[in-house]
C-alpha cells in the first residue's frame, strides 16, 4: 500500500524530480514523487512535436552526479533528439530504481501547510492525501502550454496539435494543407520536418528572432572519448561558463565595439560556422552593449537575406524589434532554407493580425487560409503557469497564487516567505532557463538536499526564507537585469507572453558561477537570510560583492 505519511513529497518526475527522489532516498528519507504523465521525462516526455531536440549540446546536457552513469550513456549526436533524451530519463529511473517512489498520471492539486504541525498536506487528483514535513516542487520552467486566446479556435473542423503535447503516436501530414502559429524556438525545429511531408505549409509569424545554425552532427567517438576522458574537468570548466556550458571556441575577452569592424565580422563568422547559441558569446559584452548586440543582429539578418530567395519573404524573416538574446535565441537546421521551398508560404502577422480561426483554417485582415490541421507553437505559461495550478496555501492561510499576483518573489528562487519547508527546483529567481538546465537542477538539488540534511543534523524542524532577505534578493536580481538587454524583449521571460500576467524579468541574469558563488556564501553564513525554527535569520552578504568576486580558480588564473 502506498505510504500516506512520508518525509517528503516531490511534485514531478523530470530531471529535477528524478535527482531529488535519489538524493532524499541517500539521506534515509521516506518520498513520493508525484507525476502528471505516464513516465518519467517531464518536458522531454511531452514535447515530442517532429525535430525536438535540446539546443545544449548532449554530452553537457546530463547529469554529471555519478561516474558510472557518465561513463555508460552514450550520445549519438551533438544535439540529443527528444527521444534520446528520453531513453536517458528512463534510464536513469531504472538505475537507481526511481520508479518505485514514483505515482504516475496523477496530479498534485493542492499543497496546505499545517501550522499546528509543521508539515504539508498534498492532495492529488485521484483523491490521495499525502502528508510530509518536506515539500519539493520539481515542476519544470516550461511545462504549463500556452494556448492562445484566438476566437473560434474551438470550431475548428480539423486536429489541432500544440508542441508542447504532441500525440505520443506521432502525426502524419502527408499530403495535408497544414497551419502553424507561432515562430519560437518549438517552431523553428518543427517547420522544416513538418513541410517536408506536408502538401502545403503556410507559417504565421508574429515576431522573427534571431537563429543560429546548430550543425548538428553525429557523436564523433573520438569527441565522446575526450568527454568521457576528462568529465571531471570539463563539468567544473563548465561550472564557470555564465550559462552553465563550455564556452564554444575562443571567445574575444573584450568589449565588441573595441575591434574593427572586420574582426568583430571574422568572430560572428566564426560562431556562426561552430554552431549553437555560442554565437551569443562571441564577445562578452553583447548582451549590455545596444550597439555591440546591434552589428550581431545586423549580421544575422545578413545570414537570412543570403539564404531566403525571396527578399519579401526575407525581410519579414528579419528580426528588428528587439536585441538578440533579449527573446531566446533560437538554433535550427534548414529553418531559413524551408521559406525556399515551393510547399511553404509566411505570413507576417503585424500587417495582416489572425482576427480568427474558422472551422477551415486561420483567417488574418487579409484573407482566409484554409488547412487540414493547425499546429499551435505559441509556447508556455513560463515558471509560473503549473505553480499557480496547484493550490498551494503556506502560513496565515496565503496562496502562492496571491503572494505572485505582482509577479512572482522567491528567495535565490528557492524558497518563498510564508511556506516553510516548501522548496523550488530552478524557481523563479534562479539562473534556471538562462542557463544549462541540468547544471541548475543538480545545483539545487544538490542545495536542497544539503539544507534538509543539516535540519536533521541540528534536530530543526523548520525552515523560511525571510520576507526581508526575499526582497532584497527581488532588489539585486532586478539590478543585475537593468543594464542588460534582457528586459527589452516582449518575451515570455518577462510573462509578457501571456495576457494579464504580471511583467517581471524572472529568471536570475547574474549567471552560473556568480549565483552558485552566492548560495554557497549564504550557506556558509548559517543558511543567511532563512530562520529556522522561527529564530531571525543570519545577516545576508552583500550579494553584489559577492558577485563580482573572482572564484579561486579565477583568482588564480
Ligand atoms: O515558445 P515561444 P516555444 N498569435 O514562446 C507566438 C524552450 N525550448 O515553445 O514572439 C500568434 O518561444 C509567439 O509570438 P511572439 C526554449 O527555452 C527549448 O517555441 O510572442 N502568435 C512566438 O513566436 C524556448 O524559448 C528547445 O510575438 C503567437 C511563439 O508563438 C521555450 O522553450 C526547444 C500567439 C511562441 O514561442 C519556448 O519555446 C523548444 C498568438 N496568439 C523550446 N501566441 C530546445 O532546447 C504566441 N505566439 C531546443
Amino acid at each position: 500500500m502506498e505510504r500516506t505519511e512520508v518525509d517528503a513529497v516531490v511534485v514531478g518526475a523530470g530531471f529535477g524530480g528524478l535527482y531529488m527522489l535519489h538524493k532524499l532516498r541517500g539521506l534515509g528519507l521516506i518520498v513520493r514523487v508525484f507525476e502528471a504523465g505516464h513516465d518519467v521525462g517531464g518536458t522531454w516526455y511531452w514535447n515530442r512535436y517532429p525535430g525536438a531536440r535540446c539546443d545544449v549540446e548532449s554530452m553537457e546536457y546530463s547529469f554529471s552526479f555519478d561516474e558510472d552513469l557518465e561513463q555508460e550513456w552514450s550520445w549519438t549526436e551533438r544535439y540529443a533528439t527528444q527521444p534520446e533524451i528520453l531513453s536517458y530519463a528512463r534510464h536513469v529511473a531504472d538505475r537507481f530504481d526511481l520508479r518505485r517512489d514514483i505515482s504516475f498520471s496523477t496530479r498534485v492539486t493542492s499543497a496546505t501547510f499545517g501550522e499546528a504541525n509543521g508539515t504539508w498536506l498534498v492532495t492529488t487528483d485521484k483523491g490521495e492525501e499525502v502528508r510530509a514535513q518536506y515539500c519539493v516542487m520539481a515542476t519544470g520552467c516550461l511545462s504549463t502550454v500556452n494556448r492562445p486566446d484566438i476566437p473560434g479556435l474551438d470550431g475548428f473542423a480539423g486536429p489541432v496539435y500544440q508542441t508542447g503535447l504532441w500525440p505520443h503516436e506521432g502525426v502524419d501530414f502527408t499530403g495535408k494543407a497544414v497551419c502553424v502559429i507561432g515562430t519560437g524556438s518549438s517552431a523553428i525545429q518543427s517547420i522544416p520536418v513538418i513541410a517536408r511531408q506536408a502538401a502545403q505549409l503556410t507559417v504565421f509569424q508574429r515576431t522573427a528572432n534571431y537563429v543560429a545554425p546548430a550543425r548538428n552532427q553525429p557523436m564523433s567517438e573520438a569527441y565522446e572519448e575526450h568527454f568521457k576522458a576528462n568529465y571531471k574537468d570539463l563539468r567544473r570548466k563548465q561550472l564557470q561558463g555564465y550559462f552553465g556550458a563550455l564556452p564554444s571556441g575562443e571567445p574575444r575577452m573584450v568589449p565588441s565595439m573595441s575591434v574593427g569592424d572586420d574582426e568583430r565580422e571574422a568572430a560572428y563568422e566564426e560562431g556562426w560556422e561552430r554552431g549553437g547559441l555560442g554565437l551569443l558569446g562571441s564577445f562578452p559584452d553583447l548582451l549590455f552593449d545596444r550597439d555591440g548586440n546591434e552589428t550581431l543582429a545586423e549580421f544575422v539578418r545578413g545570414k537570412i537575406r543570403a539564404t531566403v530567395k525571396n527578399p519579401a519573404t526575407a525581410e519579414l524573416l528579419c528580426p528588428d524589434d528587439h536585441p538578440v538574446g533579449s527573446k531566446r535565441m533560437c538554433i535550427d537546421t534548414g529553418y531559413f532554407e524551408t521559406f525556399n521551398r515551393d510547399n511553404v508560404t509566411l505570413v507576417g502577422l503585424k500587417a495582416e493580425p489572425i482576427e480568427r480561426i474558422s472551422s477551415e483554417g486561420v483567417v488574418t485582415a487579409k484573407q482566409a487560409y484554409p488547412c487540414d490541421a493547425l499546429v499551435l507553437a505559441t509556447g508556455f505559461d513560463a515558471m509560473t503557469g503549473t505553480l499557480a495550478k496547484i493550490a498551494i496555501t503556506g502560513r496565515g492561510g496565503r496562496t502562492l497564487k496571491d503572494e505572485w499576483a505582482d509577479g512572482p518573489v522567491a528567495y535565490l528562487g528557492l524558497m518563498v516567505a510564508g511556506f516553510p519547508n516548501l522548496f523550488l527546483v530552478t524557481g523563479p529567481g534562479s539562473p534556471s532557463v538562462l542557463s544549462n538546465m541540468l547544471v541548475s537542477i543538480e545545483q539545487h538539488v544538490d542545495w536542497i538536499a544539503g539544507c534538509i540534511e543539516a535540519l536533521r543534523e541540528r534536530g530543526a524542524g523548520v525552515i523560511e526564507a525571510d520576507p526581508a532577505a526575499q526582497e532584497d534578493w527581488l532588489e539585486h536580481g532586478a539590478a543585475v537585469a537593468a543594464p542588460t538587454v534582457y528586459p527589452d524583449g516582449k518575451s515570455w521571460y518577462t510573462g509578457a507572453n501571456i495576457a494579464g500576467k504580471p511583467r517581471t524579468f524572472m529568471a536570475y541574469i547574474g549567471g552560473v558561477p556568480g549565483y552558485r558563488k552566492i548560495c554557497d556564501a549564504v550557506t556558509a553564513g548559517d543558511y543567511a537570510g532563512f530562520a529556522i525554527d522561527g529564530a531571525e535569520a543570519a545577516p545576508l552578504p552583500d550579494f553584489m560583492a559577492v558577485l563580482r568576486t573572482p572564484q579561486p580558480a579565477e583568482a588564480a588564473a
